[in-house]
């Protein structure tokens, strides 16, 4: 139908919940059954503020906040540029397109791995994502951190540690806190196939929900 907004879905989790997985097959599923759906992912590790977050994670530089930080917020905000490829138009402009875009990571992430760290408060981090657009569906993919570790075992990444692990979920647990944003709580233990089959439903309706309404501002 002409005028008809795509929706804005976004999958947040611990490290190894399925975020990744249940992104592509959910972009997937839903161009099957017709719908115009695109896959976005922050970072995205082979643009150029990927490879900064890649660098900062692997431990090869100490420059955080300034340096990748504002700029995967100025990324997620710019109206001209997008992380996936650089060059393609931004969320807005794909959603009033009627495109819906599935994201993989959002701010959320970015708020609670950055205020996992000494001296960083929420509130502070949140700051450069407000007035992003406002997701339509935050699916959290809720899995025991024991769980998520067993899953693969970690690796050499800055982030890829217990302790550090268990503060972003306490932090993604205060972000979900938030009854303004739409939150669902998916249980990410379950097969590939039954979270995806979840996950599915409630996009259909968000798609369908958000086909009505305007898209809202991110923490305003
Ligand atoms: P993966 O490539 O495994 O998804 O890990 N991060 C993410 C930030 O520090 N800031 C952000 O804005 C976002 C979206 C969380 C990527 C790591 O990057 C962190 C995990
Ligand atoms: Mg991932």
């Amino acid at each position: 139908m002409a005028g008809r907004r795509g929706a804005l879905i976004v999958l947040e989790g611990v490290d190894r919940a399925g975020k990744s997985t249940q992104s592509r097959k959910l972009v997937d599923a839903l161009c099957a059954a017709g719908h115009r759906a695109e896959l976005l992912r922050f970072p995205e590790r082979s643009t150029e503020i990927g490879k900064l977050l890649a660098s900062y994670l692997e431990k090869k530089s100490e420059d955080y906040f300034e340096t990748v930080s504002v700029k995967l917020s100025s990324c997620r905000r710019s109206t001209r540029t997008c992380p996936v490829p650089t060059s393609r138009p931004l969320i807005k402009e794909k959603l009033s397109q009627g495109i819906t875009l599935v994201v993989d990571r959002y701010a959320f992430s970015g708020v609670a791995f950055t205020s996992a760290k000494e001296n960083f408060s929420l509130d502070w981090c949140k700051q450069p994502d407000t007035g992003l657009p406002k997701p339509d569906l935050v699916v959290f993919l809720e899995l025991q951190l024991a769980e998520a570790a067993a899953r693969g075992g970690f690796g050499l990444e800055r982030y890829e540690s217990g302790a550090f692990q268990q503060r972003a979920l306490q932090r993604f647990q205060q972000l979900m806190g938030d009854v303004t944003l739409p939150w669902k709580t998916v249980d990410a233990s379950r097969s590939i196939e039954d979270v995806h089959g979840e996950i599915r439903a409630l996009s259909e309706d968000t798609i369908q929900a958000a086909a009505q309404k305007p898209l809202g501002e991110l923490w305003t």
